[in-house]
């Protein structure tokens, strides 16, 4: 999985039981091409296969998070007839939020500049998003002749409603970080020079967690989603099942008696 060059379109960066991953093309605010699609779907391809790795933190190099598909990139015929862009989001994006949502391990984003377009919605679809007061959100489809998507249209009104959502998909305008966090769009708005320690700290905390069962918790709340509240109330009573058979459970309840830090392991056994 290491991937050391520099040059690479996503570097990704092995600390101790948790990786930053870096979209890495900051001449073009970290936009898309396939080549970026690609690296980053092996990245998290092999991070989903390594029980080293315990948490995640998504970054972008430079000024921007990443301002959505290259737009230089998009292969127009040389008689101009237009690229079938579904395919490109069957290809890529889709598998890119289902990585992110499917992953069994919790992923921090560290919004540190612009975050437009599937940039944007690449960023909501991390489990804990915490972005520069200087950075900002755009849901800029609209203003190219595209809808939302890489699941923006799923995610945004459920994380700040309707009426909001829809108005900043129809004008395309910009959300600040501070007025995201009001929203409810992300976690936190933290000064652009402490956000990266922050989101270090946040990753490295969740890498000694119980590992088994937040990947539970990110399921319980991906089926949150479009679960009614019964069928959610089995669903929590199966995830609790195999919680309580974790040996970080048994750890966790044993260091309360003994009024000590739990150490857990992450291990599923
Ligand atoms: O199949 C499919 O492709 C469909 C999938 C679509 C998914 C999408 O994400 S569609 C939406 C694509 N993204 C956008 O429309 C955003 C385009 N970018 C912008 O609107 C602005 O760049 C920003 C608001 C994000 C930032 O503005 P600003 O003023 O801070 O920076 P800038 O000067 O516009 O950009 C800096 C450089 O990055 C510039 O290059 P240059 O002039 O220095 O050589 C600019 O061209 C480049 N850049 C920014 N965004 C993109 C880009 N290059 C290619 N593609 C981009 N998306």
């Amino acid at each position: 999985m290491a991937e050391e060059n520099p040059d690479s379109p996503i570097l990704v960066d092995h600390r101790d039981g948790w990786v930053v991953l870096t979209l890495n093309r900051p001449d073009r605010l970290n936009a898309f091409d396939d080549a970026m699609h690609r690296s980053l779907a092996a990245a998290l391809d092999a991070i989903a296969q390594d029980d080293g790795v315990r948490a995640v933190l998504l970054t972008g190099a430079g000024r921007g998070f990443c301002a959505g598909q290259d737009l230089s990139a998009i292969g127009y015929a040389p008689d101009g007839t237009p690229p079938d862009l579904g395919a490109t989001v069957d290809a890529f994006y889709n598998p890119l939020i289902r990585r992110l949502r499917g992953l069994g391990k919790p992923v921090i984003c560290a919004v540190n500049g612009v975050a437009a377009g599937a940039g944007a919605n690449i960023a909501l679809a991390c489990d804990i998003v915490l972005a520069a007061r200087s950075a900002k959100f755009i849901q800029a489809f609209a203003k190219i002749g595209l809808v939302p998507d890489s699941g923006g249209s799923f995610l945004l009104p459920r994380l700040i409603g309707d009426a909001r959502a829809r108005a900043l998909m129809l004008l395309a305008e910009p959300v600040s970080a501070e007025q995201a966090q009001a929203w409810g769009m992300i976690w936190k708005a933290v000064d652009d020079t402490g956000l990266m320690a922050e989101a270090e700290a946040l990753a490295a905390h969740l890498a000694t967690q119980p590992t088994q069962t937040l990947a539970l918790i990110k399921q319980a709340m991906n089926a949150s989603a479009h679960n009614d509240l019964n069928i959610q109330l089995d669903l929590e009573r199966d995830l609790q099942t195999k919680a309580g058979f974790t040996p970080d459970h048994a750890e966790g309840v044993r260091a309360f008696i003994a009024k000590r830090p739990p150490v857990f392991t992450g291990k599923p056994e």
